[in-house]
């Protein structure tokens, strides 16, 4: 099989590394500034199959690029150039499996930008539940540039994560923005010095979050994703199913007895 260009020899595309709740799913392509070529779309979605197998021991994933230049510079235009109709379509159905997959997975998903996010690449981020960002990272949807329309999610998430008429003007220009603006725009969550401060406080994060009802956490994100962007009325349908099941557990149980007895809660995750 020959080398994919811009694939760092023999080492997979994707690796996933575990520090106690926290697992982190890197992509680690840097010669390519991490473009998603098939194969690391494929890396990816199979990463995220593989951490939900063991999602009762993981309470927050962070997805970060290698190299320190880029998170993802977007899908892989080499490969794009040679697609087929159904590969392309075979693509889509790919990239739909990642943000599915990550969006469907029951803890929080932090994407943790160090450089470029652009295209297919800001679409990831969007993808999850936390955009943290270094200063000297940049975003962009630059699809137009290359006669595309952002293809993995970009015309749907954008728009809710900066409202319509910020994401037109991305998507009508390709322009690139910096993290402040990121930032001030609600794209970007908490912004950081450097890659290690980045990491460390997406981590913090994590930790914080795992000292809550991990049943809890997961049907919040369950309903603030599949909520999102539907009528008041499906929306509050879906709060009340999930505010339901909450009362399922043995996690709400406990963390209510607590407060009542003054003690701290010790939740089981069930
Ligand atoms: N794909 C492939 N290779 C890439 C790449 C990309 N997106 N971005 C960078 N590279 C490669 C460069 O070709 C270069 O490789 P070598 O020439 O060294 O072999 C290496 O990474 C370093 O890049 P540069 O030399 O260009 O580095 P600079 O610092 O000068 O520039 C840059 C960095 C990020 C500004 C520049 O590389 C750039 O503009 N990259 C392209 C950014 C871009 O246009 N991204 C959006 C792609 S469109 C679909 C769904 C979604 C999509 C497609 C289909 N379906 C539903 C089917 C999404 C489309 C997109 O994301």
């Amino acid at each position: 099989m020959t080398e994919e260009h811009g694939t760092d020899e023999h080492r997979p595309p994707v690796r996933i590394e575990r520090d106690g709740v926290v697992a982190t799913v890197v992509i680690d392509r840097p010669k390519a500034l991490n473009a998603l070529s098939p194969d690391v779309l494929r890396a990816v979605a199979d990463a995220f199959d593989a951490l939900r197998a063991e999602a009762d021991a993981v309470r927050g994933v962070i997805v970060v690029g290698e190299g320190g230049r880029a998170f993802v510079a977007g899908a892989d235009i080499r490969s794009l150039s040679t697609l087929t109709p159904e590969e392309g379509a075979e693509s889509a159905r790919l990239g739909h499996r990642v943000a599915a997959a990550i969006e469907g997975f029951p803890a929080p998903v932090i994407a943790c930008v160090d450089g470029f996010a652009l295209g297919g690449g800001l679409e990831l981020a969007l993808a999850c539940d936390l955009i943290y960002a270094t200063e000297s990272s940049s975003f962009g949807q630059p699809e137009v540039r290359l006669g595309l329309i952002p293809g993995f999610g970009g015309t749907v998430r954008l728009p809710r994560a900066v409202g319509l008429p910020l994401a037109k003007e991305l998507i009508f220009t390709g322009r690139r923005i910096d993290a402040a603006t990121a930032e001030a725009a609600g794209l970007v969550a908490r912004r950081f010095p450097d890659r290690d401060a980045l990491l460390a406080g997406a981590r913090a994060t994590i930790d914080e979050v795992a000292e809550n009802a991990w049943t809890a956490v997961a049907l919040a994100k369950r309903v603030l994703v599949e909520a999102a962007g539907t009528p008041t009325a499906t929306a509050t349908d879906l709060e009340v199913a999930g505010f339901a099941d909450a009362f399922r557990t043995e996690d709400m149980r406990e963390g209510v007895a607590a407060f009542i007895e003054k003690r701290e809660p010790e939740f089981s995750g069930h």
